[in-house]
């Protein structure tokens, strides 16, 4: 408890140090500014008292300590007498106080790791009550009780009833033991291999606690590109130091699985999953895990994509290779997920493989298994369709797997905010074996009834002081998190809630970075990809455009394979008579995009090869379209600039100036992307550029000579 005290206080000392460096995250604490308001929250809170103890308990009053301090500006301090205006924290088990104010109904309502908070008579006396199943429950809790004080909530009549939606919620780090971070944006990776486990990095801590925050129960640390050296003692050893670390704060640690570790580590001859030595091998292994990690998560696993081993090597399939790891971990409570990114050099679409490889194998996967699958069928462009699998299994638990590092949307230059391309695809309808329901139906686990659910970002995170390189990117991963817990939030609820616990919470601020934060996706979508353009990226680093790109050394790694523009139009026919992905689809979807005539916009080039001339709903044609939409997009940036400048007064100078100098790149990308592009699309389609819109100041051939070879995340 004091080491804990000691690290948390060392949390608001660096943010002193650095000024407003963004480290402190959503978790700063400011004192509350709206003086009415402050007063209230004073009188209604005068003490607090937590029943039951243990670790998770420690770190949730703590954080209430430390929380209550920073917004009202005064040392709160725990007194066991319930006194009027006092807060009562804990478990009906721990207390037979707590189990007087809470039925049995109230509390079957919440699952496991749910919370209720509620304004509450104990004697004639008002009290605010925040209880759980479990201690995991109540930290929710806490961090739920303190941002609603952070949004000003009234406290007299609190009646909040909430659990997850999904069970698991996680981050995918995409980080190497040498600390690279594959498409990583924010610096090198927080986990310093080398000096674990002896030296615990403060920030092992405040990413903790961050988590916790938001709900994220669980992290991969490693790659999906996996080393197997993450499952030798020595490394265990270290993994072991953040699993203590993160446990009270109820966070699972999980790895990434190289398929090939028994060869690489067990010096056996192959990693045939149907070999009795090879399944031996897995289930020592696995037990030694638990034996460094008692409740460690599981396997993250990418198998037979982009180089990566797998059973197929083998001549086995997906079922095999995830079950052998299922049947090693199930004794031990562990989970395999099973990545469905997975794509090799076929002649077909791309767009199919994932669909082709796994629907033939519902219902074969063992009950610990989750298949994880990318948001979009091909690579988490700035907008794909839903992938076409959701829906498709319904005999297998799914999981979402979202990026948050922005790989493809601007790097951490860009002011993105997600949860606008998130809910496109969670709330997308669908179907399962014919009932109708959305995409966050199937990968809550609600439409086909599974136990077992979860949702992934792959981080953003990096060892920048502000964590994310932009500080906006923070938002995303705050997103993440309440997404998961629950999809059913807005974007604009989600980003109300990070302005006001991340810059202040005045409305004439909240009003405008709001509409910066609602607006920035489809800005980047104009910018970049409109119109249903997708991959069309630089080679390898995948910065900046490059849609004359055809030297990839397989055809889908090119951008012309993608776009197919040529003298009569562009975009990609998936329809029955181009590649017919969208047979993969229930036929309510297929209706939607079918048709080219009454395809949404958005999505018109992910299905059609339209012509130049096609005459679009708005009535333009598709060239003037076009040539709309990336303008469109950099004006959005413009008056993103704006929007930014004009609250100056209410951003303290350091991250007012770091945004604006980031919303300056933007802008020149944004150029680059729309001049780019438009130059080179129109050596196909020769129509000018309408003289209404800003003429490329450069030539095709000069962006066509730039080159980046130190681009980062490659
Ligand atoms: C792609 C990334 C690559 C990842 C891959 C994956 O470019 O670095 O390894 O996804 O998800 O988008 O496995």
């Amino acid at each position: 408890m004091k080491r804990i005290l000691l690290l948390v206080t060392g949390f608001f000392l660096l943010s002193s140090v650095f000024g407003e460096s963004g480290y402190r995250l959503w978790l700063r604490y400011e004192p509350i500014s709206n003086a009415t308001l402050l007063s209230g929250y004073k009188k209604a809170i005068t003490s607090f008292h937590f029943t039951g103890n243990g670790e998770t308990i420690d770190v949730a009053k703590q954080e209430m300590i430390i929380g209550l301090k920073g917004l009202l500006n005064k040392t709160i301090s725990e007194d066991k007498s319930i006194k009027p205006n006092s807060i009562l924290v804990g478990t009906p088990a721990s207390s037979a106080l707590v189990a007087s104010l809470v039925s049995s109904t109230e509390i079957e309502s919440i699952r496991s790791e749910g919370f209720i908070i509620k304004t509450t008579l104990i004697n004639g006396k008002l009290v605010i009550l925040v209880t759980a199943n479990s201690d995991k429950g109540i930290l929710y809790g806490v961090f739920h009780f303190l941002r609603l004080l952070q949004a000003g909530q009234n406290l007299n009549r609190l009646a909040i009833n909430s659990s997850p939606k999904t069970g698991l919620r996680v981050l995918n780090h995409w980080d190497n033991l040498n600390r690279y971070v594959e498409r990583g944006y924010a610096g090198i990776s927080i986990w310093d291999w080398h000096r674990l486990p002896g030296y615990i990095d403060q920030r092992y801590i405040d990413y903790a606690r961050a988590n916790a925050s938001i709900g994220i129960n669980g992290t991969v640390l490693t790659n999906v590109n996996a080393n197997a050296m993450v499952l030798s003692p020595t490394y265990l050893e270290k993994v072991a130091a953040l699993a203590n670390t993160f446990r009270p704060y109820g966070i699972k640690v999980y790895l990434t699985a190289r398929f090939s570790a028994p060869i690489e580590l067990g010096k056996l001859k192959t990693a045939d999953p149907l070999d009795t030595a090879v399944q031996r091998w897995w289930k020592d292994k696995i037990s030694e895990i638990y034996s460094y990690v008692p409740d460690f998560g599981g396997l993250l696993v990418k198998a037979n994509s982009e180089g990566q081993p797998g059973p197929q090597n083998y001549n086995r399939n997906h079922v095999d290779g995830a079950n052998m790891l299922a049947d090693a971990l199930a004794p031990h409570g562990g989970i395999v997920m099973w990545r469905a990114f997975v794509y090799s050099e076929i002649p077909d679409d791309r767009f199919k493989q994932a669909y082709n490889e796994f629907k033939p194998l519902d219902g074969q996967f063992k009950k610990n298994v989750l298949v994880q699958v990318k948001n979009g069928p091909i690579d988490f462009q700035p907008r794909e369709p839903f992938h076409p699998l959701f829906g498709a299994m319904p005999k297998t638990p799914l999981m979402m797997e979202f990026q948050l590092t922005q790989e493809y949307l601007g790097f951490a230059t860009h002011l993105v905010f997600m949860p606008p391309m998130f809910k496109e695809v969670l709330d997308a309808k669908t179907f399962s074996n014919g009932k109708p329901g959305t995409v966050a139906n199937v990968i809550d686990g609600s439409l086909d009834d599974h136990s077992i659910s979860g949702m992934a970002g792959v981080a953003n995170i990096g060892n920048e002081i502000n964590w994310t390189g932009h500080v906006f990117g923070q938002a995303n991963w705050y997103a993440m998190g309440r997404l998961a817990w629950d999809h059913t939030l807005s974007s604009e609820r989600i980003a109300t809630e990070w302005l006001q616990q991340t810059f202040s919470s005045s409305n004439s601020f909240i009003k405008t970075a709001k509409q910066i934060m609602l607006n920035s996706h489809e800005a980047l979508v104009n910018y970049m990809t409109p119109l249903g353009l997708h991959h069309i990226m630089g080679y390898g680093h995948h910065y900046g455009p490059a849609p004359w790109y055809d030297k990839g050394a397989r055809p889908d790694w090119n951008p012309v394979y993608f776009h197919k523009a040529d003298a009569e139009g562009i975009g990609y026919n998936r329809t029955s008579t181009g590649s017919n992905a969208l047979a993969q689809y229930p036929p309510e979807i297929q209706k939607k995009y079918a048709d080219i005539n009454t395809c949404p916009d958005a999505y018109l080039l992910w299905f059609h090869h339209a012509a130049w001339d096609h005459k679009m709903q708005s009535g333009n044609t598709l060239w003037e379209e076009l040539c709309l939409r990336y303008n469109s997009g950099v004006d959005s940036v413009r008056a993103m600039q704006k929007q930014w400048s004009s609250l100056k007064q209410y951003v303290d100078g350091d991250r007012f100036k770091q945004v604006r100098m980031l919303l300056s790149i933007q802008e020149k990308e944004a150029v680059w992307w729309r001049d780019a592009c438009l130059l080179y699309f129109q050596s196909f389609s020769k129509m000018a550029i309408p003289a209404k819109y800003e003429q490329p100041a450069k030539t095709l051939e000069y962006y066509k000579a730039l080159s980046f070879p130190y681009a980062p995340g490659n």
